[in-house]
């Protein structure tokens, strides 16, 4: 007989034992379990009114939208679109669409009307809930297509209100809508590994998954209780803020206060004012409270824990904070829209903690496996190795929205999600990032997909070929650059190429720098070699 060598798989677990997660309910079913003892207990504050909504109010206000929602022809299985900054409509609207079957997708409402345009179509948007700064975007594009317009903050012409949605108390949903634990609740637009932003489709088990991963059991990996108070900064319609502060502050029974926009005085007015315990943070905001002289120890005296993510956190930078302000807990989560999103957890927010070291993204969740994977050879890697960071459980996407190719090209048939993020899991089970094998710039956590600057930097009549890829930057960790091919005989200029970029495009996904050159180094099939382009700009010699 021959021997078949089987390769060994090193599989990487968590150091708290798995729990029993009944994910076989709805998300909000889940969210909402203690509403015995916590609906009394204030749930959500919004931090510019001062406006505050116990439990019991949240979930009849989810109630009253759900009924709203349906009124306006929203059934099972359809979409709503949430283009908002942070406030409570964004939580009543989420969980009132969840209670009729449907699904959110979230959009920046600083998008310009082509993304947000592109977006709505692609998910198939029913309704879109918006508010002043955005509802000239979509207005015309909405009418044209027969779409009903919310706004939360004000009558606008041709729109309808927020609190005409919910109606007078008593219009509550009278029962939640049946759904399968797979149906999709949330579809956040992300480009993954590749390519343009696609739908990804969350389910009620994939996001009851993860949010028990993080916040339940006896020792949860990332304690919240009902007597903390969470600051959710972080814009709501990105995965992070949705899942790890909003869906896993309801699950703890915490309180929850709402900030629009981000500015350091008024950070630490809300963070004195609500004596506020939990900071999720991204790197660039820990960067500012370390070197700003305004911010004291004392004026964040109330926080025992801060939260990074999103993006990479060195040691220098975690060190400096925690020096800073050394009476709060300073780590990292690490998570990916399509992991469902979170993939790993700083073991010091555990209730009963871990000494962890700085700079690490924390280590793999309970009831999840992750392995590191040769990118070339697809072998499982050991300690201390880097390779393609891969994870696999109940907790990841159901898949990309009317993509299959896409999905199968990310999760492989063993059900192995592939990050493209490049990483080593260290010999106490702490994963470091070093590097990224997929071509995504994030920008102060935002992505930039490069795909979707070429695709629109290739219209341009005076444009041959061109190619978008990250460059370093002090501020926003990375912003994206381009190379350029120019038509023969045109003079445009970097200038003029990026004010074309930036009509149509988020702020944050403007071309920070132009470099002409005579061509882009592709690989027989096609393919951008990114990694060329980034030596180039490593060496120092553009073009
Ligand atoms: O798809 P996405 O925009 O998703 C995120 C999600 C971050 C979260 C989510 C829940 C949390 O609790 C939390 O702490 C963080 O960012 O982008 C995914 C890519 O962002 C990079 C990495 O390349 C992912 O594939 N990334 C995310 N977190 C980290 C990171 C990190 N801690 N360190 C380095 N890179």
């Amino acid at each position: 007989a021959t021997t078949v060598a089987v390769a060994e798989e090193v599989v990487f677990r968590s150091k708290l034992p798995d729990i029993e997660i009944n994910n076989a309910q709805t998300l909000q079913d889940y969210c909402f379990a203690k509403m015995a003892e916590v609906g009394s207990r204030p749930c959500l504050i919004d931090g510019q009114t001062g406006e505050s909504f116990t439990y019991a109010e949240t979930a009849a206000m989810s109630r009253r939208a759900a009924a709203g929602l349906r009124r306006m022809g929203v059934g099972k299985g359809d979409v709503v679109m949430n283009l908002l900054r942070n406030c409570p409509e964004f939580a009543f609207s989420f969980l009132g669409a969840a209670r009729i079957g449907a699904a959110t997708t979230t959009a920046n409402p600083f998008y310009t009307p082509h993304e947000i345009h592109r977006q709505a179509e692609a998910a198939g948007a029913k309704v879109i809930v918006t508010e002043a700064c955005a509802v000239e975007k979509v207005r015309e594009f909405a009418a044209e297509k027969g779409i009903p317009v919310v706004t939360v903050d004000g009558k606008f012409d041709g729109c309808v209100e927020f609190r005409d949605v919910i109606g007078d108390l008593g219009e509550e949903l009278a029962a939640d809508e049946e759904v399968h634990p797979d149906d999709v609740v949330a579809l956040p637009y992300s480009s993954g590994t590749t390519g343009l932003p696609k739908g990804v489709m969350l389910t009620h088990r994939s996001l009851i998954t993860s949010v028990a991963q993080q916040v339940d059991g006896e020792n949860p990996n990332l304690y919240f209780s009902k007597d903390d108070v969470l600051l959710c900064l972080l814009p709501l319609f990105h995965i992070y803020s949705l899942n790890s502060v909003l869906l896993a502050g309801l699950r703890a029974g915490s309180t929850i206060v709402i900030m629009r926009k981000f500015d350091l005085g008024a950070l630490v007015d809300l963070v004195r004012k609500h004596n506020i315990t939990i900071a999720p943070f991204v790197p660039p905001i820990v960067v500012e409270i370390a070197k700003s002289p305004r911010v004291t120890a004392e004026d964040l005296a109330s926080i025992r824990m801060v939260m990074s993510g999103a993006a990479p956190m060195g040691k220098e930078l975690q060190d400096a904070f925690m020096a800073k302000i050394p009476n709060a807990v300073l780590g990292q989560g690490y998570g990916m829209t399509e992991a469902g999103p979170v993939l790993a957890m700083c073991l010091a927010f555990a209730k009963e903690p871990f000494k962890v070291k700085s700079g690490s993204c924390g280590t793999v969740v309970r009831n999840a496996e992750l392995k590191i994977v040769d990118p070339d050879t697809g072998a499982s890697l050991g300690r201390n190795q880097s390779g393609e960071i891969c994870i696999r459980g109940e907790q990841i996407m159901k898949g990309y929205l009317n993509d299959p190719e896409a999905t199968k090209n990310t999760i492989d048939e063993q059900g192995w999600l592939h990050t493209g993020d490049i990483g080593f899991v260290d010999d106490d089970d702490e994963i470091f990032i070093v590097d990224r094998l997929k071509e995504i710039i994030k920008y102060k956590g935002f992505q930039v997909p490069p795909a979707e600057l070429e695709a629109l930097l290739i219209t341009h009549p005076e444009i041959k070929d061109a190619a978008v890829v990250s460059m370093k930057d002090d501020l926003a960790g990375e912003v994206p650059v381009a190379f350029i091919v120019r038509t023969e005989g045109s003079e445009i200029t970097e200038d003029e190429i990026k004010k074309f970029v930036a009509k149509e495009v988020v702020f944050y996904k403007r071309i920070n720098k132009v470099f002409f050159t005579d061509s882009i180094p592709k690989n027989p099939s096609g393919k951008i070699l990114r990694k060329d382009l980034r030596a180039r700009l490593a060496a120092g010699i553009p073009d």
